[in-house]
């Protein structure tokens, strides 16, 4: 077989890249090693920049998040016994929106099959060959048979634990990393949502964060020990331990409901550099991660997509490389913007157990000297909506 670009991986990065190069006129091959029942109901992130509601938008596939995703024009900071809102409308004039990614992959393979170009789910032993020769390929598993599509070029969309990233030389790849000391307990509730936005809220106890999914499923976080085990958490103990570090005496509540989800999720930050080599290109989680807490994982992945489709049209257009061989330059500076708010975010809002109470002080500081400040509030609510 043989294809214009190979992509691997069919999470946001995968599947949005293949819609936008049909759209362009150039065909791809995306295989994925899970099925599509599972992509398209694994939860994972669920804010959107206006950026990334624009792109979606674009490329005609927008309409379900235009009318089930909820546009929020700003979020809370809880500390201190209070409450403070960011307005990211009035500050920023852009807004964001809460749109769970399955529904996005949703979105995306609809678009695909109804072009009549069904990603590969559930192959195996995806391998890359002659990645910087002249005749690069892709070997796989699918459906008990043994399959190779040769391709210009060979997109990584394959996540953190692909096998794309490693392709690239030891000699050639430069891998920064911070695992951080703790990681988010997120569970799935049955209930209305407590609050009309998001609360980011920091607590000695640890971090807790109020999101929602729809009318009548909140998605709550709190801080805890990455290698805790979900067992170990009753549904009281996590409603003891979020109304404790949420409520206040301002009389707001935590709606309970039926706890029907519950995951740990590790945080890391972590960026690979380059995000090329020969023709194999990284995009998303596969060369980049960041801590959820600056909500910016998914929009990072969009972004890349975005610079290199707009990178792959150019070179099929005119033959011209130059977007191309700037792409890994491009994609990595936002990448760096990111990985600094989303590690400031990080550290503002979490317990850290081995600062001093100098530290913990400053950060009480810290957070006051934001609320307090206009042009402090607006950097943050650009970087929030991503408006750059
Ligand atoms: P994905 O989504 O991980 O997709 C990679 C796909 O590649 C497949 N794959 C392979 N396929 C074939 N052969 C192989 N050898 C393969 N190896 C892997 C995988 O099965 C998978 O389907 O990467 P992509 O497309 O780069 O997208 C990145 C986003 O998924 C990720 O950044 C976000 O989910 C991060 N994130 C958030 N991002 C946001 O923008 N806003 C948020 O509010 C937000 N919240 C979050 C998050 C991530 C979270 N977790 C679970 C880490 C909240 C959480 C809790
Ligand atoms: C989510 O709703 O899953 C969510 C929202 C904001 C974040 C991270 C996750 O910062």
């Amino acid at each position: 077989m043989r294809t214009q670009v190979a992509i691997i991986g069919a999470g946001p990065a995968g599947l949005l890249l293949s819609h936008l190069l049909h759209l362009n006129g150039i065909e791809s091959v995306v295989l994925e090693s899970r099925s599509r029942a599972d992509i398209e109901s694994t939860i994972r992130a669920g804010v959107l920049e206006q950026g990334s509601m624009d792109i979606l938008d674009e490329a005609g596939i927008g309409e379900r998040m235009r009318k089930q995703g909820a546009l929020h024009h700003g979020f809370e900071l809880a500390f201190g016994g209070g409450r403070h809102r960011i307005d990211l409308l009035e500050l920023t004039g852009k807004a964001i929106a809460v749109y769970p990614q399955h529904e996005v992959i949703i979105d995306l393979v609809a678009a695909r099959v109804a072009a009549g170009a069904q990603p590969l789910f559930e192959t195996s032993e995806v391998a890359l060959h002659d990645i910087d020769g002249a005749r690069p390929a892709v070997s796989f598993m699918h459906q008990g048979e043994a399959g190779r599509i040769e391709a210009d070029f060979v997109i990584g969309c394959d996540g953190y634990h692909g096998v794309s990233r490693p392709m690239i030389p030891q000699g050639v790849r430069e891998e920064f990393q911070r695992v951080y000391p703790f990681g988010w307990f997120g569970i799935l509730v049955e209930s209305a949502p407590s609050s009309n936005e998001l609360i980011y809220a920091q607590h000695e106890r640890g971090f807790a964060l109020v999101s929602t999914r729809s009318p009548t499923v909140q998605r709550l976080y709190f801080q805890c020990d990455p290698k805790d085990k979900v067992e170990n958490w009753s549904d009281d103990r996590i409603w003891n331990e979020l109304h404790a570090r949420l409520e206040h005496k301002d009389g707001w509540k935590l709606n309970e409901g039926r706890i029907f989800q519950k995951g740990i999720i590790g945080m890391r930050s972590f960026v690979c550099a380059p995000m090329r080599h020969g023709c194999l290109f990284l995009a998303g989680d596969a060369a980049h991660i960041v801590p959820p807490t600056g909500a910016k994982g998914m929009n990072l992945a969009i972004s890349d997509v975005k610079l290199l489709s707009r990178a792959l049209s150019a070179f099929y257009r005119s033959g011209h490389q130059g977007l191309l061989e700037r792409y890994s330059e491009e994609a990595l500076k936002r990448v760096w913007r990111a990985e600094y708010f989303s590690w400031w975010m990080t550290r503002l809002l979490h317990t850290f157990a081995d600062a001093t109470p100098f530290e913990r002080r400053m950060q009480q500081a810290e957070l006051e000297n934001l609320v307090a400040s206009r042009a402090m509030r607006t950097a943050l609510a650009e970087n929030y909506v991503g408006a750059f």
